[in-house]
């Protein structure tokens, strides 16, 4: 995994001096860049080196050397307009053009060189307060820079651990909400054990005028954020950043180890992943493992924890903040697919085996026992929202009960659970279609071409609610099926078994 150190130097070099050149402001490459002692931070005898950062889900790799040097951080301050949740954009500000900002990796007792490049283009000063300092401010007065500015300071990590880094600019809640955090590893002189994936999860909430779902480019709310109301409460900077083909992946077998940061600014996170345990803690991020079979741990704003686990049964499991609303609702939650070899002492995997009893809602996870959103205003004589209202209602309701059958593309499982996305069977008949989720589904089914017999429990919703929801899969991945009206389900919810 690990490229010498030579080469990683050369490389680390090469990249950090080509991006400055190619933004242009700063004069990243002159002669004592590369090689010789910066003036003024005192240790000039260090080697020099240039940190490799990363984007998260990624973290550098391991340091593999045994004696300090002279880390050069780059980090450039964008102010940018970015994915927030599907349809909705927000202009976030960035450690290094991404949120959560750029993975620093650094040893215990290194010189680390802070330089913190504001872009022409940020209309805000900025700094960066890093908990892994010892010094006033953890630096913030010392990088406090206007747009098109760059600022330099070093300080030496004497505590190894993980720490959050964050702008502490005024009005910090803000700079903080608009992406402004990051994580910096000290690893300790002897290095950490090594463990098959790292990875780089960072929780953090968005506070936008419009509420959860509303589209285009939103503004910051101010009051919410002076309330802790959060619209979104996001990993890794977006709703489903962690989904998908971006899931984070590993084997059966291998052992994760997750460097998880909360960015806040103001909620605890009690961080869980659905399915695993964590067998080894690193509790507030400090460097001692304390703790083995934590199943939820508090994660501080501006705190962060090492979890780790060695996986044993392939799956889909679910990062989430077990404080389930921000789960299934704003955002907090994420992905590990983990693939391989099952092991049915382990676990059964009896998911597939509903057939016998309609009535087994317990295969649904946890997660979808999560309280159903509130009536929608038709329920209480207002006039009908717009289409794309009750999509984004309906789409609530899939994350709460559907996608654990159907999964979050729509797609299903070959053989199980039939696919919605591009499915004949749901776009051939709009009247059988509603009563599947309103009086369940079970017998021999052909969908697509291919044969399902297995059972759909009926869903537990409002008429309101199946019309949202049905609406929802009816005009996604492709679909474009029509609509379902509130009227419709009543009508069949009357018309008898
Ligand atoms: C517990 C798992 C489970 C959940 C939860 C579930 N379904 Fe299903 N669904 C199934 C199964 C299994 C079938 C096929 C039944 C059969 O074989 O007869 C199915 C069939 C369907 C079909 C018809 C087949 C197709 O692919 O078009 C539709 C439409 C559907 N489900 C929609 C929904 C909606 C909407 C929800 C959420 C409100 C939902 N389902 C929740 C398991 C589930
Ligand atoms: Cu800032």
């Amino acid at each position: 995994m690990n490229s010498n150190p030579a080469s990683r130097l050369a490389l680390t070099t090469v990249l950090s001096c080509a991006a400055a050149l190619a933004c242009g402001t700063f004069t990243g490459c002159s002669p004592r860049d590369t090689g010789e002692a910066a003036s003024g931070p005192p240790r000039a005898d260090l080697p020099i080196e240039y940190a490799l950062l990363t984007a998260a889900p990624k973290v550098p790799d391991p340091i593999i050397r045994s004696t300090p040097a002279h880390v050069i951080v780059d980090i450039e301050v964008r102010e940018v307009v970015r994915h927030l949740a599907d349809g909705v954009d927000y202009t976030f500000w960035t450690f290094g053009g991404n949120v959560p900002g750029v993975f620093i990796r650094v040893r215990e007792g290194d010189l680390v060189e802070i330089r913190l490049h504001n872009h022409p283009s940020s209309k805000m000063p900025h700094n960066i307060d890093l908990h892994a300092v010892t010094g006033p401010g953890g630096g913030a007065t010392s990088s406090f820079t206007a747009p098109g500015h760059t600022s330099t300071f070093s300080f030496t990590p004497l505590n190894p651990g993980l720490y959050v880094y964050h702008c502490a600019t005024a009005p910090v809640p803000m700079h903080v909400g608009n992406g402004m955090y990051g994580l910096i590893l000290v690893e300790p002189k002897e290095g950490l054990p090594p463990v098959d994936h790292e990875y780089y999860v960072m929780q953090g909430e968005v506070y936008t005028a419009g509420r959860y779902g509303e589209e285009g480019l939103q503004p910051f709310d101010p009051e919410k954020s002076a309330d802790e109301r959060p619209t979104y409460v996001v990993f890794n900077g977006a709703v489903g950043s962690l989904m998908g083909d971006k899931a984070l992946t590993a084997k059966v077998g291998e052992t994760v180890r997750i460097y998880f940061g909360n960015g806040g600014p103001n909620l605890v996170s009690s961080f869980h992943v659905i399915g695993e345990i964590f067998e080894t803690i690193y509790q507030e991020a400090g460097i001692l493992p304390n703790q083995r079979n934590v199943q939820t741990t508090l994660v501080s704003p501006g705190g962060a924890t090492i979890v780790q686990f060695k996986t044993r049964v392939p799956g889909t499991f679910t990062l989430v903040d077990h404080a389930l609303s921000r789960a299934f609702g704003k955002g907090a939650v994420g992905m590990l697919k983990v693939t391989g070899p099952e092991d049915k002492t382990i676990y059964s995997g009896k998911i597939a085996d509903l057939n016998y009893d309609g009535s087994a809602l317990d295969v649904i996870p946890a997660a979808s026992t999560s309280a159903a959103p509130p009536p929608a205003p038709e329920e209480e004589g207002g006039a009908p929202a717009s289409k794309e209202v009750r999509i984004e209602r309906g789409r609530r309701v899939f994350q709460m009960a559907c996608f654990a059958c159907h999964q979050m593309d729509g797609k299903g499982l070959p053989g199980v659970f039939p696919p919605l996305a591009g499915s004949d069977f749901l776009k051939a008949d709009k009247a059988r279609a509603i009563r599947v989720p309103l009086k369940g589904l079970s017998g021999a089914i052909t969908v697509n071409g291919k044969p399902f017999n297995n059972i759909m429990p009926a869903q537990p919703f409002t008429d309101q609610q199946l019309a949202d929801v049905l609406t929802y899969v009816m005009n996604s991945w492709g679909n474009d099926f029509g609509t379902v009206s509130r009227d419709e389900v009543k009508a069949a919810r009357a018309g008898g078994p």
